[in-house]
C-alpha cells in the first residue's frame, strides 16, 4: 500500500500488531495483551507518567535533567539508573544496544550471556526485546522517575509494544530522525510506515486514557546541522505522530555553540512547531522542547569537556526548554562510568537550578535569528508539502530523493548529501553549499554573505576547508575553526 499521513485504521493497526507479535518467539505468552497493559498503565503512579510531568516541568520554567544510560545485565541497569536519580534526573532513560536498533535479538542474547559471564558490559546499552516485558516492568518499579526509551531504531515496532506495555510513558525517535543519521539502507517510506504504526500504538493508549509521550530525534547527525533543518525535520515528525493519535510531543535540538542562536532556535522551535499543528488542525498536542547537550566531538581533557557540558547547560537553562539530555567527561572515550554520569548530571542540574529566574534578554540580533529561521522553515515546509502533492509523508521520502531536505554528515544513502555546513564570523551555524534545498535565492544570501564575512575577517577564500576546520574546532578549545589558532 502506498504510503500516506493517514490515521492507521484501527483494523489496519491490529492486524499489523498480531504479524510483529508473531514474528517473535514468545508472542502469545509476552505480557503484550493490550488490555492487561492498559491495566498496567493505569496503575502506574502520575509521579512516574513522562507525559505528565514535562507538563507539569513546563509551567514551572525550570530545565529538567535527563541523562542517556543503558547496560545490558538487568540487575546492573537497575543499579544505574537508581544512581542516577539519586544524583538528580528528573527523568530517566534506558539506551537500547546496537543489536536490538537493528533488529538482531539473537546477538543481543548472546551480548547478555557473555556480558553477565565476565562481568563487564559487552553491549552498547539495554536490550529491552529480549528483557522483555517482565524484565521492563522491574525497571520501572525499580525507579521513581519516568522512563523513556532511547535508541536509534527504524523498525521500532516490536520495541516500542514491549516498552509501554511495560509502563514506560515515553519513546524517542521518528521515521526520518531514526533512519537518515543512524542507517545506511533502510528507504525512508518503511522507516516512515514503521514510525507511524509505534505513533499510532500510542494513539490506541491515549483512546484509552493513557498519555504517553513521543520525542522526535532532535540533533539528526549532531554536527553542524543548520537549525531549519533540525525544526523542520521536527516539526514533519510531531504532525506525522499527530495524526495517528499522539498528544504529547518533546521537539528537540543540538547545541550549536552561539548563544543567541541556540536560544533562538529552541524558542523558534517551540512556537514553529505549535504554530504547524495548529495550521493543520491537531489542536490538543502539547509541546515541550529537548536540548541536547553539545553532540559534536568532546574535547578529550576531562576538566575542559566538564567546561563544555557547563557551557551547554547554561544556554539550556537561558533558552527555556524544558528538558535537558547531559553529556559526560568521558564522551571523547566512549560509554561513560555510572559516576561520570552522575558527574554530568549533577554539573548539569546545579546550573539550571542557579539560572531558573533568568533567561536570554530580548534584542535585534536574537529577533532577527528567529525571523531567519522562521523563514528558512517555512521555504522547507512549503517545499516538501509541494513534492507530496500536498501529503507529508510522501513529501518527505520526496523531499530527501531529490535533496530538498539534505542532512549534512549522514549516513544514509536516502540523503542526497550535498549540503555543506560552515560557521559565520559569530559562529552561527550557516550554510555554505546548497544542494538542492527547498530554500529562496534570498536565504541563499543572507548565508552567502554571512560565511562571506567569515572568510574575509581570516583573510582566506571560501572553501570546504571551513566545513572542515569546523568539525575539529570545539574538541580543539575554539568555536569556530579559525586557522593559525592553537
Ligand atoms: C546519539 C547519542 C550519542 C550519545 C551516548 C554516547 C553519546 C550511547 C550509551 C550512551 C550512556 C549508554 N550513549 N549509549 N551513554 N550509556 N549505553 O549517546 O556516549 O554521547
Amino acid at each position: 500500500m502506498e504510503l500516506k499521513n493517514k490515521k492507521l485504521s484501527i483494523e489496519a493497526f491490529l492486524a499489523e500488531r498480531e504479524q510483529i507479535l508473531q514474528a517473535w518467539p514468545t508472542g502469545s505468552d509476552s505480557g503484550l495483551d493490550l488490555a492487561t497493559a492498559i491495566e498496567y498503565l493505569k496503575q502506574v503512579p502520575e509521579s512516574k507518567n513522562f507525559a505528565l510531568k514535562l507538563i507539569k516541568a513546563k509551567q514551572t520554567r525550570v530545565t529538567m535533567i535527563q541523562p542517556r544510560a543503558g547496560v545490558p545485565v538487568l540487575d546492573e541497569h537497575i543499579k544505574l539508573l537508581q544512581y542516577l536519580e539519586k544524583c538528580g534526573a528528573d527523568f530517566l532513560p534506558s539506551t537500547v544496544d546496537s543489536y536490538t536498533r537493528q533488529n538482531r535479538y539473537l546477538e543481543a542474547e548472546k551480548g547478555i550471556k557473555e556480558s553477565e559471564l565476565l562481568g563487564r558490559a559487552l553491549l552498547n546499552g539495554f536490550p529491552v526485546v529480549n528483557h522483555g516485558v517482565p524484565g521492563c516492568k522491574k525497571v520501572l518499579e525499580s525507579v521513581n522517575v519516568p522512563l523513556q526509551a532511547r535508541h536509534g531504531t527504524p523498525d521500532a515496532r516490536l520495541l516500542s509494544e514491549i516498552i509501554h506495555a511495560s509502563g514506560w510513558t515515553s519513546n524517542e525517535g521518528g521515521g526520518i530522525s531514526y533512519n537518515i543519521p543512524y542507517a545506511k539502507s533502510v528507504p525512508l517510506e518503511i522507516s516512515i510506515r514503521h514510525w507511524q504504526y509505534c505513533d499510532r500504538l500510542v494513539g490506541y493508549y491515549e483512546e484509552h486514557g493513557i498519555s504517553i509521550n513521543r520525542e522526535p530525534f532532535g540533533p539528526l547527525t549532531g554536527t553542524l546541522v543548520p537549525p531549519s533543518l533540525c525544526i523542520t525535520v521536527a516539526i514533519i515528525e510531531a504532525l506525522l505522530a499527530a495524526e495517528q493519535g499522539v498528544k504529547n510531543i518533546t521537539v528537540g535540538y543540538g547545541m550549536g555553540g552561539n548563544i543567541i542562536q541556540d536560544v533562538a532556535s529552541v524558542q523558534s522551535l517551540q512556537t514553529l512547531t505549535e504554530l504547524y499543528l495548529h495550521k493543520y488542525g491537531y489542536n490538543e498536542v502539547f509541546v515541550s522542547t529537548v536540548f541536547h547537550q553539545w553532540m559534536g566531538g568532546f574535547p578529550e581533557d576531562e576538566s575542559k569537556a566538564m567546561g563544555l557540558i557547563a557551557m551547554s547547560a547554561t544556554v539550556a537553562a537561558l533558552s527555556k526548554a524544558t528538558k535537558m539530555i547531559t553529556k559526560t567527561s568521558h564522551e571523547s572515550i566512549g560509554i561513560p562510568t555510572m559516576e561520570a554520569n552522575g558527574s554530568g548530571i549533577k554539573a548539569s542540574k546545579y546550573i539550571v537550578t542557579m539560572l531558573k529566574d533568568q533567561e536570554l534578554v530580548e534584542s535585534s540580533k536574537l529577533n532577527e535569528e528567529r525571523i531567519q529561521i522562521e523563514k528558512e522553515v517555512n521555504s522547507l515546509m512549503h517545499s516538501v508539502f509541494e513534492a507530496g502533492k500536498g501529503d507529508l509523508a510522501q513529501g518527505a521520502v520526496k523531499a530527501f530523493e531529490q535533496g530538498l531536505l539534505d542532512i549534512p554528515f549522514a549516513p544514509s544513502k536516502y540523503n542526497l548529501g550535498k549540503v555543506l555546513p560552515a560557521r559565520d564570523n559569530e559562529g552561527n551555524i550557516r550554510i555554505l553549499e546548497f544542494g538542492n534545498l527547498g530554500f529562496s535565492d534570498e536565504i541563499k544570501e543572507y548565508h552567502r554573505k554571512k560565511i562571506a564575512e567569515r572568510a574575509a575577517f581570516e583573510g582566506r577564500p571560501i572553501s570546504f576547508q571551513l566545513t572542515v576546520d569546523d568539525v575539529y574546532s570545539v574538541s580543539m578549545g575554539q568555536l569556530i575553526g579559525r586557522p593559525n589558532q592553537k
